[in-house]
C-alpha cells in the first residue's frame, strides 16, 4: 500500500485556488493537495490512501465540472432533441478509473500521486462500486451512457439513488449470505445534489371531476424528490452528460415536532421514514403486499420525477424560442424517452396525466404526443419477469393513472376489432389475451362491436405466450394455475408498453425474433412496423482499453494506433496477423500477466492457490436455473470422477490443467439458485483439497461478483461459459466482453452467442446443445417419458448423492433434474438433455488448448471479430432508428 505522507506534506505550498482544469503532473498534484486540505471529508493531520482517493476524485471532478457545465449550456442554447434513458438500474461500477481514462489523464494522475507515495491503481481500488443494479440490464444502461457521451449525443440517464446498492455477497459454509452494501458510507464525490431540482410526488388519494369535466387527483400522501447528478464523461470529447438519480424525502414540515417532544419519537418521524424507505434498496422483496406496493412506488417515483423534469425543461426552452408560448406538438421532436424494460412503463400514463390534467391538452393530442415520445426495450421472455400489478394495489396507489389506463385499454380494444386482423371466432379470446387490463370484463359499449357468435373468453393470460405460461419456472407454476382459476385482475405492464410505445425492440437477433413470433405475436400482427432488433453492445473503453491495458498495448502496437478504442472496426485488422508467431508471443504474455494478477486476487479472496499455467475457465453472471451454472458444475464433477478413476499418468495425458471459476449473486429469496452456489462451494472444498488432483483441477467461487471483480476476471479468461437453455437468455453482454478480451466461448445458440459465433467464425467457438426451436418438442418428449438420460449423467447425480461433497441435502436440487420438482415438470431447463453434448464440447476444448498456437489464434480471432459488439454501434442504431437524435459535439 502507498505510504502515508505526513500532514506537513499537504499544508505546504497549497495555492488557494488550484487549477481545476489541471492536466500536467505538477498542477494535478497541487490540485490534489488543495482538495486534501480544503475539501475536508476526513480528519486533518493524516493523508492516507483513503483520503488520497477522496482528494483525487475531487480533483478529477473539478476537471469534469467545467466540461459538464459547458455541455449543459451548449445543449440549452442549441436545444437539440435529447434521449432520456429511464432505468431502475445503473451498474456504474467505479468512476475514478473510468473518468481518468476517458479524460486521458492517466499519466498525469499517476505521476502526481507518485509524488505523495501512492500508486494510482491502489488509489482506484479505494472506491466502492456504485452497484445500483443487479446484472446485464443495469450494466447495459451504464455502457449506453458511456457511448452516448462519447458519441456526443444529447442525453440524460434517469434512475433512483438507492441508499444500499445490490447486496454484498458473503460466502460461508452455509452458502450465500446477503449483507447491506453501504456504498455511500464514506461519501460519494461523484454526485452533486441539486437543491433547486425538487418535485412533488403523490400517492393514493382520489380523483375528482371539476365543472368543466377536468379531472384532478387530490388527497393522499405527498412526498418530494431531489435530484442528485452524476457526470458521465465521454472519451476523447469534451461532452459530459448527466445521470440524474432521484432521492425521495418528506418535506420538513412533515416532521411532527409536537409528537416528538411528547416522546412519540417513531410516530413523529413516520412520514419521513415512509418517504425515505422508497430509496433504500433495489428490488425490495415483493412476496408481501407491502413489498409490492413499495416496488410500484419506486417505479412511479422514477417516472413521475423524470417526466416532471423533462417537461419543465421542455417548457422553459420552448417558451424561450417560441415567443412566450409552448408548442406542445413539438414535444416529440425535442424529447425521446426509452423505457428500459417494463419497470419505467408508468412514464406513458404519467406523461398523459400531466398533459391532460396539468397542461390541459385534449386526449387525442396527449395520446399522439405520448406515442411519438416513448419507446420500449424488452429484455426478457421469462414470464415471471413480465410485470403484472394486482388491480387493488395499483388502483389504490395510482387512482388517476388507473383511469387513464382504462381509457387506453378501451381504445385499444376498438383498434383490435377495427383492424380486422383476427379471426372472428377468436376475437374475444384475442382481445382478452392482448388487452392491458387482464381478467376484466369487456366494457358493455364495446361488447356490441363483437360478433354475437364469439365463444366465451379463454381464461389464459397473453395468448401468444400460452407456451410461456406453462414454461414458467417451477416455483411459480402452482401460483399460476390457481391464479387463472380465480382470475385475479391485473394490469399488464408489457402490454401497456407495446400499446403506448412507437417502437418495441429486443436485444439480440434471435431474441427479437422470439419477441415477434411468440411473446408479442398478436401485437406484431397488428403493428409489424413497431418491432425492431437492437443487438446489445458494451463499451470498449471500460471493457477492453481500461480493464486490460496489457492486451490493449499489444493491439495498439500491431494496429499502429489507438483508433480502435473509438472505432472498433479497426480490430478486424488483427486478423491478418492471426498466425504471426511474434504476435502470438506478445498475446500470450499479455494474457499470462492478467492470469497472474487474477491468481493473486483469488488467493486473497478465497485462500485457494491456483496455477497461472492452467486453463482459466470462467462463468460469471447472476445465478439462475436457466443460465445453467448447474450444467457447468455437473461437468466439473464428471471430470473429477473420471480423474479419480485413472492412474496419475492417464490423468495427465487425458486432461489439461484447468481452473473452473464461478461468480454471481442469487436473488435473496431464490432458494434453488442458492443451492447451486452451495454445491459449487462444496465441490471446491473437496476437489481443491484432494492431493491426488493438485493443479489438474481447481474449482473457485469468487465471492461478491460485481463490475470491479469483472474487470479483473474477464482480461484473465481463456474460456468462458454462456450455456443457457436455448431461447431463454435474451442477449447476454458478458459474452461480448469476454470475446473482446480474447476469450473463447463455449455456449449454446442463444442470445447474442449466435451473432458472436457468426462474427468470430464457428471454428473459434465451442458450440453444443439443443436449439431454441427444438425446446418445446424436447419438453413434450420428456413429459411423455420418452427421454432417456445418458449413463454419465446418472453417474454424476449418484456421485453427488453418495455424499462425496458433504452431507448437505442436495435432493431438492438434483431431484429438479429428474421430473420430481413437485409440479410434474422435471428438468425444465434440459440440463440432462444437453449434458452429453456439453461434455463432448469440453473435450474439444481440452484438445484445442493442448495446441497453444491453435488456441492463441482462436483468442486473437475473438478480439478481431468483436467490433460489432461495441455499444457505440448499438447507440448509433438506436439514435437513428428509434430516437431520431444527432451528435452535437462541443467544440
Ligand atoms: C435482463 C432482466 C431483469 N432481462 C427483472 N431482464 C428484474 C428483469 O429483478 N427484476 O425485477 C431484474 C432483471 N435482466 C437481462 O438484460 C437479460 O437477461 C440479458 O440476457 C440481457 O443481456 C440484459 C441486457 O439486455
Amino acid at each position: 500500500k502507498g505510504k502515508a505522507a505526513d500532514s506537513s506534506d499537504t499544508s505546504k505550498n497549497i495555492k488557494p485556488i488550484a487549477n481545476p482544469a489541471a492536466d500536467d503532473a505538477s498542477s494535478v498534484a497541487s490540485n490534489i493537495k488543495y482538495h486534501a486540505e480544503y475539501t475536508p471529508t476526513f480528519s486533518p493531520l493524516k493523508f492516507d490512501i483513503q483520503k488520497a482517493y477522496a482528494a483525487t476524485a475531487e480533483s478529477v471532478r473539478d476537471n469534469l465540472i467545467l466540461r459538464w457545465n459547458e455541455t449543459y449550456k451548449y445543449f440549452h442554447q442549441t436545444n437539440p432533441k435529447h434521449i432520456h434513458y429511464l432505468s431502475m438500474e445503473f451498474l456504474q461500477g467505479r468512476a475514478l478509473s473510468n473518468a481518468v481514462g476517458n479524460l486521458e489523464l492517466r499519466d498525469a494522475y499517476g505521476a502526481a500521486l507518485q509524488k505523495f507515495g501512492f500508486d494510482l491503481e491502489e488509489v482506484y481500488e479505494q472506491e466502492p462500486d456504485a452497484a445500483l443494479g443487479n446484472g446485464g440490464l443495469g450494466r447495459l444502461a451504464s455502457c449506453f451512457l458511456d457511448s452516448l457521451a462519447t458519441l456526443n449525443y444529447p442525453a440524460w440517464g434517469y434512475g433512483l439513488r438507492y441508499k444500499y446498492g445490490l447486496f454484498h455477497q458473503k460466502i460461508t459454509k452455509e452458502g450465500q449470505e446477503e449483507v447491506a452494501e453501504k456504498w455511500l458510507e464514506l461519501g460519494h464525490p461523484w454526485e452533486v445534489v441539486r437543491n433547486d431540482i425538487v418535485y412533488p410526488i403523490k400517492f393514493f388519494g382520489k380523483t375528482v371531476e371539476g365543472y368543466n369535466g377536468k379531472k384532478e387527483w387530490v388527497g393522499g400522501e405527498d412526498i418530494q424528490v431531489v435530484a442528485y447528478d452524476v457526470p458521465i464523461p465521454g472519451y476523447q470529447t469534451k461532452n459530459t452528460i448527466s445521470l440524474r438519480l432521484w432521492q425521495t424525502r418528506a418535506p420538513a414540515e412533515e416532521f411532527n415536532l409536537e409528537a416528538f417532544n411528547k416522546g412519540e419519537h417513531d410516530a413523529a418521524a413516520h412520514v419521513l421514514n415512509n418517504a425515505e424507505k422508497i430509496c433504500f434498496v433495489l428490488y425490495p422483496g415483493d412476496e408481501t403486499e407491502e413489498g409490492k406496493a413499495l416496488r410500484l412506488k419506486q417505479q412511479y417515483v422514477l417516472c413521475s420525477a423524470s417526466l416532471q423534469d423533462i417537461i419543465a425543461r421542455f417548457k422553459e426552452r420552448s417558451l424561450a424560442s417560441g415567443g412566450g408560448k409552448v408548442n406542445w406538438d413539438s414535444f416529440p421532436s425535442k424529447v425521446a424517452i426509452q423505457m428500459n424494460d417494463t419497470h419505467p412503463t408508468l412514464s406513458a400514463p404519467e406523461l398523459m396525466r400531466i398533459l391532460l390534467d396539468v397542461e390541459d391538452l385534449s386526449w387525442d393530442q396527449a395520446w399522439q404526443i405520448t406515442q411519438a415520445t416513448v419507446a420500449y426495450t424488452n429484455h426478457t421472455v421469462l414470464p415471471e419477469a413480465l410485470e403484472k400489478w394486482p388491480l387493488d394495489i395499483f388502483r389504490k396507489l395510482l387512482p388517476r393513472h388507473f383511469e387513464i389506463i382504462e381509457r387506453i385499454d378501451s381504445e385499444f380494444i376498438e383498434q383490435i376489432v377495427s383492424s380486422k386482423k383476427f379471426e372472428a371466432e377468436e376475437l374475444e379470446a384475442t382481445i382478452h389475451s392482448m388487452r392491458i387490463l387482464h381478467n376484466f370484463d369487456i366494457p358493455s359499449n364495446l361488447k356490441a362491436l363483437l360478433p354475437s357468435s364469439t365463444p366465451p373468453p379463454a381464461p389464459t393470460p397473453v395468448k401468444s405466450s400460452g407456451k410461456k405460461e406453462e414454461s414458467d419456472a417451477s416455483k411459480s407454476a402452482q401460483k399460476k394455475t390457481t391464479s387463472v382459476e380465480q382470475k385475479p385482475k391485473t394490469v399488464r405492464m408489457a402490454n401497456l408498453c407495446v400499446v403506448a410505445a412507437h417502437t418495441v425492440n429486443g436485444v439480440a437477433a434471435i431474441h427479437s425474433e422470439i419477441v415477434k413470433d411468440e411473446v408479442f405475436n398478436d401485437f406484431y400482427k397488428l403493428w409489424p412496423h413497431k418491432f425492431q432488433n437492437k443487438t446489445n453492445g458494451v463499451t470498449p473503453r471500460r471493457w477492453l482499453r481500461f480493464c486490460n491495458p496489457e492486451l490493449s498495448n499489444v493491439i495498439t502496437k500491431w494496429l499502429g494506433s489507438e483508433e480502435w478504442v473509438l472505432n472498433t472496426d479497426k480490430l478486424a485488422g488483427l486478423k491478418k496477423y492471426a498466425d504471426d508467431k511474434q504476435l502470438h508471443r506478445e498475446w500470450f504474455q499479455a494474457k499470462r500477466k492478467n492470469k497472474v494478477k487474477l491468481a493473486a486476487y483469488v488467493k486473497e479472496r478465497t485462500g485457494y492457490t491456483i496455477s497461472p499455467d492452467a486453463l482459466f475457465d470462467i462463468q460469471v453472471k447472476r445465478i439462475h436455473e436457466y443460465k445453467r451454472q448447474l450444467l457447468n458444475i455437473l461437468g466439473v464433477i464428471h471430470r473429477y470422477k473420471q480423474m479419480k478413476e485413472m492412474s496419475a499418468k492417464e490423468r495427465k495425458e487425458k486432461f489439461v490443467p484447468r481452473v473452473s471459476m464461478f461468480g454471481g449473486k442469487a436473488f435473496a429469496t431464490y432458494t434453488q439458485a442458492k443451492r447451486i452456489v452451495k454445491l459449487i462451494t462444496d465441490v471446491a472444498a473437496t476437489v481443491n483439497n484432494d492431493p491426488e488432483i493438485g493443479d489438474l483441477m481447481k474449482v473457485i467461487f469468487v465471492p461478491d461478483y460485481n463490475v470491479s471483480v469483472a474487470e479483473i476476471l474477464i482480461p484473465a479468461s481463456e474460456l468462458s461459459e454462456h450455456i443457457s437453455t436455448a431461447g431463454m437468455e435474451a442477449s447476454g453482454t458478458s459474452n461480448m466482453k469476454f470475446s473482446m478480451n480474447g476469450c473463447v466461448l463455449i455456449g449454446t445458440l442463444d442470445g447474442a452467442n449466435v451473432e458472436i459465433r457468426d462474427e468470430v467464425g464457428e471454428e473459434n467457438f465451442f458450440l453444443f446443445g439443443a436449439r431454441a426451436e427444438e425446446i418445446v418438442g424436447l419438453r413434450e418428449e420428456r413429459k411423455q417419458g420418452k427421454f432417456k438420460p445418458s449413463p454419465e449423467f446418472e453417474v454424476v447425480k449418484k456421485f453427488i448423492r453418495s455424499g462425496v461433497f458433504g452431507t448437505y441435502d442436495y435432493d431438492p436440487l438434483i431431484g429438479s433434474l429428474e421430473g420430481n420438482d413437485g409440479f410434474g415438470r422435471g428438468d425444465y431447463f434440459l440440463v440432462g438433455k444437453d449434458f452429453p453434448s456439453y461434455i463432448k464440447a469440453q473435450e474439444a476444448v481440452d484438445e484445442a488448448y493442448r495446441d497453444m498456437d491453435r488456441w492463441t489464434k482462436m483468442s486473437i480471432m475473438n478480439t478481431a471479430g468483436s467490433s460489432f459488439f461495441s455499444s457505440d454501434r448499438t447507440i448509433r442504431q438506436y439514435a437513428q432508428d428509434i430516437w431520431g437524435i444527432k451528435p452535437h459535439p462541443l467544440s
